[in-house]
């Protein structure tokens, strides 16, 4: 028999213990009560859910958010509320004292399994995810969360998703203005082009340009745009995918289908524009070290060159090749040159050469006769491979071209060749090599015999490239660059003024962070709000026209192709939709045929806002209404510092998200801010990571997950009990790590629920260690955490007669001292998130009165501050404690028990007594005794008497040390 099943049936007997079918009662009741009363409603200073007399709000305003989940349909685990409880536990703390909290929880429901489940089973993904919607909804609805539920919003509602394409055709209505360093309308870039203030993109004279020039000019413009760029083509899912869903070998996560580069036109967001103030920004936040260097890191800013190596292409035609470098001080190293397979010159550079390997070192022909195949030979064999493969380290590989190239300071001529290392995305997509100074270029060298030439002297290049500092050496030439003896910042400051004297190179400030594909040839998400003339023009929709529902389709599966046909093309499901593609519209040049973009808009879009739509969920309006927004998420400087830049208040989510999610809203919300839509600089002030609840595993000898709860320990040894080929005990060996379905050791929240009751729940998974560390699953450890609500109970109810049973007894000086103690201590932990300690405080309290009052009553003063107390974090039990402690309120809204600051001071020390220079006894003296009252205290203490009787004498001195000791020096 269980613990949970013990307690269970012998409250069977006795309906008045707080057994789990007791706290079922109460926390349904409760439940109710808050969804009744609108406990959690916060007023908002205008629109729908404004007060209803219109009065002002009372109190601070406080807004706290967690990452939003996706409607799985698997329901939840015990895992995942963990964040969600410690939300909770801080928006009811806050809200006890007073504050006006924000607090709710929506969905991010569009996305990948509702849709592969509808290719698998014709259920429109709307039914599955409004299933899995309504079951989360249960699940989260028994652990009392106290959410406005006014405020609940899904990414897949028409009414959201409207904004969300709102917000896109704000993006594409906009331009980064490089002076201000701020997006602008479009509206005010037409004078700019018009007057010739501004010249396009590519150097043209605007007013000379056609009206389709004219457009094309100002596509080029916009934050939205189409570019073909290399995306990752799965033609056996019919759809592109993101870097992180292609597995290290090349291969799509879902349904390990190959993965294709290919070169396609795109819908692209500029997040590049954003680089630097996204990076800059962050000094802002309240973020934790590590999530700021992460996303430090994703953008990856350096500064560097960008320098010109010349080739010939053709009898007295030269072309530039350009290469980024981090280090132009090591120039005269350069001994060779790189190109990414993909890059554009490479054609050019082959025809260029003579077309032949004959007389060419073995090393550099990959085995054929002539870079022309090569080169063919060379890109086929890394077609499929990621950015993340090509850049793992291991034996180098490339092709020589056939073709050289001049070093601008030394005049060499190096040869040119491509590499997989080399990546076509990120700076040029072209580097000059310098291998006794870079580790890959050093590796590629040796297995290509190549000159490494020393240009930092330190070193030594003769075992290993040198990347470490020292003066530079080798480095001069006839036309006037010295940077010999010189340091690193003075060299590479004297190498780029020359290279801009000489027109061959310019100092270059390089991310690498991409622009964000924001294209997903899927059919569950958000439609673009994008239409394309008969000549293939796109023509953003108005506003009227929003939103742009997604059609119905006869099947939801992308137009696959033969999953190793590279060659292929996508076409999204939206396509099948004929009579949605085509549409009839009147965009200002009278009714013309226009045809709907089929693309939809990646899962990161409906979460890339939302704080913003939790604060207006109902505004037919607008996304969100300014004064709204500016009450909860507006800078407050007067509070908050003169650098401060709002947003949500506290937002906690799992650690997994602190580079894209985070990325992309702070870069939405940063448009919305430069075109004056919001306030808030930021929408995320504060963020909190918290740790997962983690669990053991156990797997047979054949590696076959088991079910963890049927398995016991023996000798440090585990079994499942009869599972076994002939009915003997199966051994199964323990992992740890992540709880899930898959793994079979997964725990729902219902059956606990069910079996302790949601309370004890809460205070297990605050109680199990701090907040961002992760910590492991006991079910059985949750009896600890019943226990204590039970004894709380008792304090309170007699179980026997359900009866209150507190008396109107004063509190002792020790009763006050621990009360205090016990509210001081866990206003501080619930204010910082300490919620395991907060716990631990008040079992301690709960301890201390039992052990004074017995098992059952205590006085009232001492239990009404605790079932207060109680009320964050295990909220049914306390307002149900509360109310039959006679108070007809809420406990939701406070008032929150005072701290008497005359407790928590020690009213007494103990001090020792020494007798000559020996400690021989301690004695208890008032903090603020006098030395006489120390002196004559000492004297008095029998051990002292005994001591200085043992030394054989008499007191002869007594000096006092206040608040330290007492020394006696006894003679004879
Ligand atoms: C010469 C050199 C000498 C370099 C040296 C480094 C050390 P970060 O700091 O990450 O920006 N690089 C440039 N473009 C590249 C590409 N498309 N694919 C692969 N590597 C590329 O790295 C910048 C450095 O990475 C550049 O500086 C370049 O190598 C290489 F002692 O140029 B360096």
């Amino acid at each position: 028999m269980t613990n949970s099943e013990k307690s269970s049936s012998s409250a069977a007997a006795n309906d008045y213990r707080y057994s789990p079918e007791l706290a079922a009662q109460l926390e349904g009741k409760w439940q109710q009560f808050w969804n009744d009363n609108g406990t959690f409603h916060a007023p908002n200073p205008v629109g729908d859910l404004a007060a209803a007399d219109g009065a002002e709000i009372p109190g601070e305003k406080l807004f706290v958010q967690d990452m939003f989940p996706y409607p799985s349909g698997v329901g939840l685990h015990v895992g995942h509320p963990l964040g969600y409880i410690a939300t909770d536990v801080f928006a009811r703390f806050h809200r006890m004292q007073g504050a006006n909290v924000l607090h709710t929880l929506g969905y991010d429901a569009f996305g990948l399994p509702a849709e592969q489940y509808a290719i698998q089973t014709g259920t429109h993904p709307r039914v599955t995810t409004e299933a899995n919607i309504a079951n989360m909804e249960r699940q989260l609805g028994r652990l009392g969360l106290g959410h406005d539920r006014r405020r609940v919003v899904a990414t897949t509602d028409t009414d959201y998703y409207k904004w969300t394409q709102w917000i896109f055709l704000q993006i594409y209505n906009a331009w980064f203005d490089e002076s201000q360093k701020k997006a602008r309308r479009i509206e005010e870039l037409l004078p700019l082009l018009e007057s010739g203030e501004m010249a396009t993109k590519d150097g043209r004279v605007y007013s000379e340009l056609s009206e389709a020039e004219k457009r094309e000019a100002i596509d080029e413009f916009r934050l939205v745009y189409r570019s073909k760029s290399m995306v990752n083509w799965c033609p056996g899912l019919g759809t592109v995918l993101a870097n992180e869903e292609v597995t290290a070998d090349g291969r799509s996560e879902r349904g390990n289908f190959p993965v294709f580069r290919k070169q396609l036109s795109q819908w692209m967001m500029r997040i590049t524009a954003y680089a630097d103030r996204l990076i800059d920004d962050l000094e802002l936040l309240d973020w934790s070290d590590k999530v700021k260097a992460m996303q430090r890191n994703w953008i990856g800013r350096s500064r560097g060159a960008e320098v010109d190596f010349t080739a010939e292409i053709g009898p007295k035609v030269s072309t530039k090749i350009r290469v980024f470098t981090t280090r132009p001080d090591t120039l005269f190293g350069a001994s060779y040159m790189v190109l990414a397979p993909e890059h554009e010159l490479v054609d050019a550079l082959v025809d260029a050469g003579s077309g032949s390997y004959e007389g060419v070192d073995e090393r550099w022909t990959y085995g054929k006769s002539t870079p022309a195949e090569a080169v063919a030979a060379y890109r086929a064999a890394i077609a499929s491979k990621s950015d993340l493969e090509r850049q793992e380290n291991k034996e180098k590989t490339g092709i020589f071209l056939g073709a050289y190239a001049t070093n601008p300071v030394s005049g060499e001529q190096v040869p040119v060749f491509i590499s997989d290392y080399v990546l076509i995305g990120y700076g040029t997509g072209a580097i000059m090599a310098v291998p006794a100074h870079d580790e890959r270029d050093y590796e590629f060298a040796n297995v290509f015999g190549l000159p490494i030439r020393e240009v930092v002297s330190g070193g030594n290049i003769a075992e290993a490239a040198y990347v470490g500092d020292g003066p530079r050496v080798n480095s001069a030439n006839d036309s006037g660059l010295d940077i010999n003896g010189m340091e690193k910042a003075e060299a590479i400051a004297t190498v780029i003024e020359w290279l801009q004297g000489q027109g061959a190179g310019e100092e270059k400030i390089q991310y690498k962070l991409r622009d964000w594909l924001f294209a997903r040839q899927r059919y569950w998400g958000e439609p673009f709000p994008i239409v394309y003339d008969a000549d293939g023009h796109a023509h953003a929709l108005p506003e009227s026209m929003l939103p742009v529902e997604l059609p119905e389709v006869e099947d939801y599966k992308p137009v696959t192709a033969d999953p190793d046909d590279a060659d292929s093309e996508p076409a999204p499901p939206l396509a099948k939709a004929r009579d949605w593609v085509e549409v009839e519209l009147d965009l200002g040049d009278g009714k013309q045929t226009y045809y709907r973009d089929t693309n939809v808009m990646p899962q990161w879009a409906g979460s890339s806002w939302y704080q913003l739509r939790y604060i207006d969920p109902n505004n037919s309006e607008k996304f969100v209404d300014l004064e709204n927004e500016r009450y909860w998420t507006g800078p407050r400087p007067e509070t908050h510092g003169a650098k401060d830049p709002g947003g949500v208040d506290l937002y906690v989510g799992g650690v997994e998200h602190a580079v894209l999610h985070l990325l992309y809203s702070r870069f939405w919300h940063k448009v919305l801010f430069d075109l004056g839509y919001v306030t808030s600089v930021e929408p995320y002030r504060r963020l909190f990571n918290q740790g997962y609840i983690q669990a053991y595993a156990y797997t047979d000898a054949r590696g076959v997950y088991q079910p963890a709860e049927q398995v016991v320990e023996r000798d440090g040894k585990f079994f499942i009990p009869g599972a076994g080929e002939d009915g003997s005990d199966l051994e199964v060996f323990q992992e740890y790590g992540k709880m899930g379905k898959s793994l079979k050791n997964a725990v729902s929240p219902d059956d606990i629920c069910d079996n302790y009751g949601a309370d004890t729940l809460r205070v297990y998974e605050m109680a199990m260690g701090p907040l961002d560390t992760s910590r492991p699953w006991a079910t059985k450890d949750l009896v600890g955490s019943q226990r204590f609500l039970q004894r709380a109970w008792r304090l309170v109810v007699d179980e026997t007669t359900g009866e209150l049973c507190v008396t109107d007894a004063a509190l002792s000086d020790d009763d006050l001292k621990a009360l205090n103690r016990t509210v001081d201590g866990v206003t501080g932990d619930y204010a910082e998130l300490r919620d395991n300690t907060a716990v631990a405080k008040l079992i301690e309290y709960v301890n201390y009165l039992t052990k004074t009052y017995g098992s059952t009553g205590a006085p009232r003063a001492a239990v009404e501050p605790l079932a207060l107390m109680l009320g964050p974090v295990a909220p049914h039990i306390a307002e149900e404690l509360w109310s039959r402690l006679g108070h007809a309120e809420s406990l939701a809204h406070g008032p929150w028990p005072a701290v008497d600051e005359k407790w928590l001071v020690d009213d007494t020390i103990e001090i020792p007594v020494q007798i000559n220079g020996k400690v021989r006894a301690r004695i208890d003296v008032a903090t603020d005794a006098s030395r006489e009252d120390v002196e004559a205290i000492a004297r008095a203490d029998e051990k002292v008497q005994a001591a200085v009787e043992n030394a054989g004498g008499s007191i002869f001195k007594v000096i006092v040390v206040p608040g330290k000791m007492v020394n006696l020096v006894v003679k004879k």
